[in-house]
Protein backbone atom coordinates (compact mmCIF):
# COMPACT_ATOMS: atom_id res chain seq x y z
CA UNK A 1 0.00 0.00 0.00
CA UNK A 2 1.29 3.77 -0.88
CA UNK A 3 1.56 5.74 1.87
CA UNK A 4 1.49 9.41 2.60
CA UNK A 5 5.32 9.47 2.74
CA UNK A 6 5.26 8.42 -1.07
CA UNK A 7 2.95 11.34 -2.11
CA UNK A 8 6.00 14.19 -2.64
CA UNK A 9 8.94 14.06 -4.96
CA UNK A 10 11.32 17.16 -5.04
CA UNK A 11 8.78 18.76 -3.06
CA UNK A 12 5.81 18.44 -5.72
CA UNK A 13 2.55 16.00 -5.20
CA UNK A 14 3.28 12.52 -7.23
CA UNK A 15 0.93 11.35 -9.61
CA UNK A 16 -0.86 9.58 -6.90
CA UNK A 17 -1.11 12.54 -4.74
CA UNK A 18 -2.49 14.43 -7.50
CA UNK A 19 -5.25 11.56 -7.90
CA UNK A 20 -6.17 11.18 -4.59
CA UNK A 21 -6.35 14.95 -4.66
CA UNK A 22 -8.91 15.18 -7.40
CA UNK A 23 -10.71 12.18 -6.56
CA UNK A 24 -11.03 12.23 -2.79
CA UNK A 25 -10.82 16.22 -2.12
CA UNK A 26 -8.05 16.26 0.10
CA UNK A 27 -4.87 14.80 0.45
CA UNK A 28 -2.39 14.63 3.56
CA UNK A 29 1.11 14.81 2.87
CA UNK A 30 4.06 14.03 6.21
CA UNK A 31 6.65 15.38 7.00
CA UNK A 32 6.64 18.43 4.98
CA UNK A 33 8.24 20.97 7.93
CA UNK A 34 10.87 19.66 10.31
CA UNK A 35 10.49 19.88 13.61
CA UNK A 36 12.61 23.00 14.38
CA UNK A 37 10.49 24.96 12.22
CA UNK A 38 7.60 24.04 13.60
CA UNK A 39 8.49 24.47 17.26
CA UNK A 40 9.16 28.32 16.02
CA UNK A 41 5.65 28.29 14.35
CA UNK A 42 4.41 27.08 17.40
CA UNK A 43 5.76 29.30 19.46
CA UNK A 44 4.73 32.57 17.69
CA UNK A 45 0.84 30.68 17.47
CA UNK A 46 1.50 30.81 21.16
CA UNK A 47 2.18 34.23 21.57
CA UNK A 48 -0.75 35.39 19.31
CA UNK A 49 -3.01 33.56 21.22
CA UNK A 50 -1.72 34.93 24.37
CA UNK A 51 -1.45 38.71 23.00
CA UNK A 52 -4.79 39.14 21.45
CA UNK A 53 -7.56 37.57 23.28
CA UNK A 54 -8.79 35.01 20.50
CA UNK A 55 -11.96 35.08 19.00
CA UNK A 56 -14.90 31.81 19.34
CA UNK A 57 -15.85 29.62 16.55
CA UNK A 58 -19.49 29.50 17.87
CA UNK A 59 -22.48 31.02 18.98
CA UNK A 60 -21.28 31.80 22.67
CA UNK A 61 -18.87 31.01 24.34
CA UNK A 62 -20.55 28.17 26.26
CA UNK A 63 -21.00 26.66 22.44
CA UNK A 64 -17.27 27.45 21.48
CA UNK A 65 -15.94 25.02 18.99
CA UNK A 66 -12.69 26.51 18.56
CA UNK A 67 -10.90 30.00 19.61
CA UNK A 68 -8.84 31.65 16.67
CA UNK A 69 -6.93 34.11 16.03
CA UNK A 70 -7.45 35.67 11.92
CA UNK A 71 -4.84 37.33 9.72
CA UNK A 72 -2.07 35.68 11.96
CA UNK A 73 0.18 36.06 9.06
CA UNK A 74 0.01 39.48 9.29
CA UNK A 75 0.20 39.64 12.82
CA UNK A 76 3.33 37.88 13.34
CA UNK A 77 6.37 37.74 10.42
CA UNK A 78 6.91 34.12 11.91
CA UNK A 79 3.15 33.25 10.42
CA UNK A 80 3.85 35.27 7.76
CA UNK A 81 6.78 32.66 6.82
CA UNK A 82 5.02 29.95 7.57
CA UNK A 83 1.59 31.32 5.12
CA UNK A 84 4.54 31.56 2.43
CA UNK A 85 6.75 29.06 3.27
CA UNK A 86 7.90 26.98 -0.37
CA UNK A 87 7.38 24.13 0.86
CA UNK A 88 3.41 24.16 1.69
CA UNK A 89 2.59 26.79 -0.75
CA UNK A 90 4.30 24.63 -3.94
CA UNK A 91 2.11 22.15 -2.92
CA UNK A 92 -0.55 23.99 -2.85
CA UNK A 93 -0.13 25.27 -6.52
CA UNK A 94 0.34 22.06 -7.66
CA UNK A 95 -2.59 20.98 -6.05
CA UNK A 96 -5.01 23.83 -7.32
CA UNK A 97 -3.43 23.40 -10.86
CA UNK A 98 -3.14 27.40 -11.28
CA UNK A 99 -2.27 30.55 -9.90
CA UNK A 100 -2.90 31.20 -6.29
CA UNK A 101 -3.15 33.96 -3.65
CA UNK A 102 -3.29 33.93 -0.22
CA UNK A 103 -6.52 34.69 0.96
CA UNK A 104 -6.24 34.40 5.21
CA UNK A 105 -4.84 32.49 8.01
CA UNK A 106 -6.12 31.51 11.21
CA UNK A 107 -4.34 30.23 14.39
CA UNK A 108 -6.75 27.50 15.71
CA UNK A 109 -6.85 25.98 19.10
CA UNK A 110 -9.55 23.39 20.36
CA UNK A 111 -9.08 23.14 24.11
CA UNK A 112 -9.57 19.43 25.47
CA UNK A 113 -12.72 18.80 27.06
CA UNK A 114 -14.15 22.21 26.48
CA UNK A 115 -14.79 22.72 22.90
CA UNK A 116 -17.35 21.20 21.11
CA UNK A 117 -16.82 19.59 17.12
CA UNK A 118 -16.51 21.47 14.91
CA UNK A 119 -19.41 21.63 12.88
CA UNK A 120 -19.61 19.69 9.51
CA UNK A 121 -19.22 22.37 6.63
CA UNK A 122 -17.28 23.34 3.33
CA UNK A 123 -15.44 26.26 3.09
CA UNK A 124 -17.25 27.71 0.10
CA UNK A 125 -20.11 29.56 1.22
CA UNK A 126 -17.92 31.41 4.33
CA UNK A 127 -15.88 32.51 1.43
CA UNK A 128 -17.13 36.54 0.29
CA UNK A 129 -15.16 35.93 -3.24
CA UNK A 130 -16.61 34.98 -6.41
CA UNK A 131 -15.08 33.09 -9.56
CA UNK A 132 -13.45 30.52 -7.36
CA UNK A 133 -12.45 27.07 -8.99
CA UNK A 134 -9.18 25.95 -7.06
CA UNK A 135 -9.10 27.29 -4.01
CA UNK A 136 -8.11 25.11 -1.20
CA UNK A 137 -6.87 25.22 2.60
CA UNK A 138 -3.81 23.82 3.92
CA UNK A 139 -4.64 22.96 7.90
CA UNK A 140 -0.93 22.38 9.50
CA UNK A 141 -0.59 20.87 13.45
CA UNK A 142 1.74 22.77 15.44
CA UNK A 143 1.60 19.59 17.73
CA UNK A 144 0.81 15.86 16.81
CA UNK A 145 -3.22 16.00 16.29
CA UNK A 146 -3.76 11.88 17.27
CA UNK A 147 -7.88 10.72 16.60
CA UNK A 148 -9.10 11.74 19.94
CA UNK A 149 -7.36 15.39 20.03
CA UNK A 150 -10.09 16.84 17.45
CA UNK A 151 -8.67 15.61 14.19
CA UNK A 152 -10.20 16.75 11.41
CA UNK A 153 -12.47 14.35 9.10
CA UNK A 154 -13.58 14.59 5.83
CA UNK A 155 -16.13 13.11 3.43
CA UNK A 156 -14.22 11.57 0.52
CA UNK A 157 -15.70 12.93 -3.39
CA UNK A 158 -17.86 15.59 -1.23
CA UNK A 159 -16.60 18.61 -3.45
CA UNK A 160 -18.04 17.02 -6.64
CA UNK A 161 -21.37 17.26 -5.29
CA UNK A 162 -23.65 19.26 -7.79
CA UNK A 163 -24.63 23.00 -6.88
CA UNK A 164 -28.00 22.12 -6.29
CA UNK A 165 -26.46 20.10 -3.52
CA UNK A 166 -24.01 22.86 -2.13
CA UNK A 167 -24.81 25.95 -0.16
CA UNK A 168 -22.64 28.57 -2.34
CA UNK A 169 -22.97 31.67 -0.79
CA UNK A 170 -24.01 33.11 2.37
CA UNK A 171 -24.96 36.27 2.20
CA UNK A 172 -25.86 36.36 5.88
CA UNK A 173 -25.80 33.87 8.69
CA UNK A 174 -29.47 33.47 8.28
CA UNK A 175 -29.46 32.02 5.72
CA UNK A 176 -27.30 28.70 6.92
CA UNK A 177 -28.71 25.52 6.79
CA UNK A 178 -27.38 22.67 7.99
CA UNK A 179 -25.50 20.30 5.97
CA UNK A 180 -28.17 17.14 5.77
CA UNK A 181 -31.05 19.51 4.82
CA UNK A 182 -28.61 20.91 1.78
CA UNK A 183 -27.06 17.31 0.57
CA UNK A 184 -29.34 14.44 1.85
CA UNK A 185 -27.03 11.85 0.99
CA UNK A 186 -24.87 13.08 3.66
CA UNK A 187 -25.83 11.21 6.71
CA UNK A 188 -25.11 8.13 4.37
CA UNK A 189 -21.54 8.89 3.09
CA UNK A 190 -18.39 8.11 4.74
CA UNK A 191 -15.67 9.84 6.69
CA UNK A 192 -12.12 9.32 7.14
CA UNK A 193 -10.26 11.00 10.58
CA UNK A 194 -6.93 12.13 9.64
CA UNK A 195 -5.00 11.76 12.54
CA UNK A 196 -1.70 13.99 11.81
CA UNK A 197 1.79 14.84 13.75
CA UNK A 198 3.45 18.22 13.79
CA UNK A 199 4.56 19.26 10.60
CA UNK A 200 2.37 17.40 8.34
CA UNK A 201 0.10 19.40 6.46
CA UNK A 202 -3.49 18.38 4.89
CA UNK A 203 -4.96 19.85 2.30
CA UNK A 204 -8.64 20.34 1.56
CA UNK A 205 -10.86 21.70 -2.22
CA UNK A 206 -12.99 24.54 -1.07
CA UNK A 207 -16.26 22.58 -1.56
CA UNK A 208 -14.78 19.29 0.81
CA UNK A 209 -16.96 18.76 3.24
CA UNK A 210 -15.42 17.77 6.92
CA UNK A 211 -16.00 18.33 10.27
CA UNK A 212 -13.50 18.13 13.52
CA UNK A 213 -14.24 15.85 16.47
CA UNK A 214 -14.13 17.16 19.90
CA UNK A 215 -10.74 16.93 21.83
CA UNK A 216 -11.09 14.02 24.10
CA UNK A 217 -7.04 14.04 25.07
CA UNK A 218 -5.60 15.71 27.66
CA UNK A 219 -3.11 18.32 25.60
CA UNK A 220 -4.64 21.18 23.20
CA UNK A 221 -5.03 21.16 19.47
CA UNK A 222 -2.85 23.86 17.54
CA UNK A 223 -2.79 24.24 14.14
CA UNK A 224 -2.48 26.99 11.53
CA UNK A 225 -4.74 27.54 8.39
CA UNK A 226 -3.88 29.10 5.43
CA UNK A 227 -6.49 29.96 2.14
CA UNK A 228 -5.09 30.06 -0.66
CA UNK A 229 -7.50 31.34 -3.60
CA UNK A 230 -7.61 31.54 -7.36
CA UNK A 231 -6.08 34.38 -8.13
CA UNK A 232 -8.15 35.98 -9.87
CA UNK A 233 -11.10 35.99 -7.17
CA UNK A 234 -13.33 38.84 -7.01
CA UNK A 235 -15.24 40.53 -3.66
CA UNK A 236 -18.73 39.07 -3.31
CA UNK A 237 -20.23 40.51 -0.59
CA UNK A 238 -21.23 37.77 2.19
CA UNK A 239 -20.59 36.72 5.43
CA UNK A 240 -17.46 37.37 7.22
CA UNK A 241 -15.78 39.85 4.15
CA UNK A 242 -14.23 42.10 6.71
CA UNK A 243 -11.15 41.57 5.29
CA UNK A 244 -12.34 42.94 1.81
CA UNK A 245 -15.37 45.12 2.86
CA UNK A 246 -12.91 47.83 1.40
CA UNK A 247 -13.49 46.93 -2.04
CA UNK A 248 -16.26 47.42 -4.46
CA UNK A 249 -18.75 44.45 -5.26
CA UNK A 250 -17.15 42.62 -8.47
CA UNK A 251 -13.45 43.84 -7.60
CA UNK A 252 -10.04 41.89 -8.04
CA UNK A 253 -8.67 40.88 -4.66
CA UNK A 254 -5.19 41.31 -4.88
CA UNK A 255 -2.47 43.63 -3.97
CA UNK A 256 -0.09 43.02 -1.17
CA UNK A 257 -2.73 42.28 1.53
CA UNK A 258 -3.39 39.24 -0.85
CA UNK A 259 -0.25 38.18 -1.79
CA UNK A 260 0.51 36.04 -5.38
CA UNK A 261 2.00 32.63 -4.42
CA UNK A 262 5.13 32.46 -6.33
CA UNK A 263 6.79 29.35 -6.75
CA UNK A 264 9.32 28.88 -8.54
CA UNK A 265 13.29 27.79 -7.83
CA UNK A 266 13.48 30.47 -5.25
CA UNK A 267 10.36 29.23 -3.44
CA UNK A 268 7.69 31.72 -2.50
CA UNK A 269 8.10 35.75 -3.09
O1 LIG B 1 -9.76 23.41 12.96
C1 LIG B 1 -10.94 23.04 12.85
O2 LIG B 1 -11.54 22.41 13.71
C2 LIG B 1 -11.68 23.36 11.57
C3 LIG B 1 -10.83 24.03 10.55
C4 LIG B 1 -11.52 24.19 9.23
O3 LIG B 1 -12.66 23.86 9.07
C5 LIG B 1 -10.78 24.74 8.10
O4 LIG B 1 -9.61 25.15 8.27
O5 LIG B 1 -11.35 24.77 6.98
Amino acid sequence: MQTTTDLTKAGRPTEEALRRYREQGFVHFTSVLPADEVAVFRAAADRLLAEEGPQTWGASEEQAQVHYVEAAWRKHPDLRRLALHPAVTGLAESLAGGPLRLYGTDVLKKEPRVHLPTVVHDDEPGLPLAGLTRTLTAWIPLLDVPADRGCLVYVPGSHRRPAEHRQVHLAGFQDYRPMEEIWPEFPFSPRVAVPMRAGDVVFHDFRTVHMAAANTDGERRLAFAAVYMDSDATYRPGVQDHPVAHLEPGAPVDGELFPLIAVGPGGAS
